[in-house]
């Protein structure tokens, strides 16, 4: 098998990348080890900066986004039983996020895939790169049983943090910058319209929660637990006691209960490959870059490399000069550690470490009342939250 980028992995890093390279006429293949179904079940972010609704609209994708996304244009600091109110508009001079699930994203971008008559391979695992500093880099990937090889002149590692693609760059070249914290997030899906109409992130000694959604009937919310906890520990009983402790104010706030109907644990983390290129291998989203999902910035970051990968591939196709591949590691980079600060700054201005200091305690709150009554500080996180336009 044979095609100009072979793109291992159809999370929304992938799947964007094929799509902005059909459009400017470059061919490519999508190899993804799961099935469909589950790629499009799998339950992760819901959080669009500006910069990434405006991408999958210019790639023609945002016809359902238009329709069904949720703009919001605020969100909610609690802690001390108070509530408080970012106003993104007011704050940056009238920028606000989207919220539109990153399932449905996917699946837009599957269909428009297939229409177009993919190929988009499920169930093709991607076993390794090889040659990725050769002139003619070459996926071996196993498939309905067989072993086959897909030749490229590109390849594209989309395939999330726990792929075979970072594993080509040998470890005299890469270098990786990693961070541990010492919880996880539990995470559930609930039959149940959300309870406010804005995201709610608590500060709480017990740890912290999030409220979030899906559509105006599906809530999703969040509890900190200890690293390495099984979510099988969790009834749903003691999921929304602790989430009725968490987000309890002084002013009688109520959180609507109902049936539970996901449940999962997502470990906390904060991690970067540098470079994200190795000769004709390009690393992009998870499988270079992984932040803690305190800022909502993972989906949008993939976002950025997928736009920022195809421009350079389509630069190079039009011009003849790399140039803009050259660059691609460095670009991606500079708003990757942005991203990598205001996800560790939101990560512990809001949680609470298990071994946390009565100083420790107090500075955490000193900084929310900062950020929640000084009118710069709270610009700060509010242009970091909606993001910087796409370079
Ligand atoms: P993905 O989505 O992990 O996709 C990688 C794909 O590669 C496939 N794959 C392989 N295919 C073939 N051969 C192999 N050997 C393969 N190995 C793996 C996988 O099956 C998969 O389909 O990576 P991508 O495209 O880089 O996208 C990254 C995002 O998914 C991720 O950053 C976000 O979901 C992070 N995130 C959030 N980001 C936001 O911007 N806003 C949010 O609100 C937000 N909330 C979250 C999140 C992530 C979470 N979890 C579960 C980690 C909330 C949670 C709970
Ligand atoms: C989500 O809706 O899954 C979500 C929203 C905001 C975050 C993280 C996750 O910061």
């Amino acid at each position: 098998m044979r095609t100009t980028v072979g793109i291992i992995g159809a999370g929304p890093a992938g799947l964007l990348l094929a799509r902005l390279l059909r459009n400017a006429g470059i061919d490519a293949v999508v190899l993804e080890v799961r099935d469909r179904a589950h790629v499009e079940r799998r339950q992760r972010a819901g959080i669009l900066e500006q910069g990434t609704v405006d991408a999958l609209r210019a790639a023609g994708a945002g016809a359902r986004m238009d329709r069904e996304g949720l703009r919001h244009d605020g969100i909610e600091l609690r802690f001390d039983r108070r509530r408080h109110r970012v106003d993104f508009p007011a704050l940056t001079g009238g920028r606000s996020v989207t919220v539109y699930p990153q399932t449905e994203i996917c699946k837009d971008l599957i269909a428009l895939h297939l229409e177009g008559g993919g190929p988009l391979l499920f169930g093709a695992e991607a076993l390794a790169v090889e040659g990725a500093d050769t002139g003619r880099p070459r996926v071996r990937f196993r498939h309905e049983g067989r072993e086959d090889v897909l030749e490229c002149a590109y390849v594209a590692g989309c395939d999330g943090f726990r792929g075979v693609s970072r594993g080509a760059v040998p470890a005299g070249i890469g270098r990786t910058f990693e961070q541990r914290y010492p919880f996880g997030w539990l995470g559930i899906l609930a039959e149940v319209p959300p309870s406010h109409d804005e995201l709610v992130y608590a500060r709480h000694d017990r740890g912290f929660a999030l409220l979030s959604m899906r559509s105006p009937a599906v809530s999703r919310l969040y509890l900190q637990v200890p690293e390495g906890t099984d979510a099988r520990e969790w009834s749903e009983e003691r999921i929304w006691r602790e989430l009725e402790r968490r987000f309890e104010t002084a002013d009688g706030w109520t959180l609507r209960r109902g049936p539970v109907t996901q449940k999962s644990v997502t470990s906390v983390r904060s991690y970067v490959h540098e470079p994200m290129r190795h000769g004709r291998l390009f690393l992009a989203g998870d499988a270079a870059h992984v932040v803690p999902p305190t800022g909502a910035k993972g989906l949008n970051l993939a976002v950025g490399d997928a736009v920022t990968l195809a421009r350079a591939l389509a630069h190079e196709r039009e011009t003849g000069s790399a140039a803009l591949l050259d660059a691609y590691s460095a670009t991606c980079l500079r708003r990757v550690w942005q991203a990598e600060r205001f996800s560790c700054d939101m990560t512990t201005l809001l949680h609470r470490a298990p071994d946390a200091t009565a100083f420790e305690d107090r500075l955490q709150l000193a900084r929310l009342e900062r950020v929640t009554s000084s009118r710069a500080a709270g610009t700060d996180l509010a242009e970091a939250y909606t993001g910087f336009p796409l370079e």
